[in-house]
């Protein structure tokens, strides 16, 4: 009996710390002319980081920031601290868009 009274109550709580929480950060790797993934979710205050996983140069654009012009291997962070949609392109192949989701 009491046995099982623990093991809903684990159930509860495990139902209720699982849905859609969303991550304090996330890495997100720029490779084959991608942002992989292209859409990523965090909570206000979280980082994003980027990694330059291809041979050749890219950077994250934002309509109010940019990195650095990017070489493989080398990262770039940005902090969100307001919820809300941010697009972004790498501005020397513009056809390669991602976008931060902050809740
Ligand atoms: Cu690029």
């Amino acid at each position: 009996m009491k046995l099982s009274c623990i093991l809903i109550l684990a159930a509860l709580v495990i139902s209720f710390s699982s849905p859609a929480l969303a991550a304090a950060g996330a890495q997100v790797q720029i490779k084959d002319y991608k942002f992989q993934p292209a859409q990523v979710t965090i909570a206000s205050g979280g980082t994003v980081t980027w990694t330059n996983m291809d041979s050749i140069v890219h950077d994250v654009k934002f309509k109010d920031a940019e990195s650095p012009e990017m070489k493989k291997g080398e990262q770039y962070s940005k902090t969100f601290d307001k919820p809300g949609t941010y697009d972004y392109i790498c501005e020397i192949h513009p056809y390669m868009k991602g976008q931060v989701i902050v809740k």
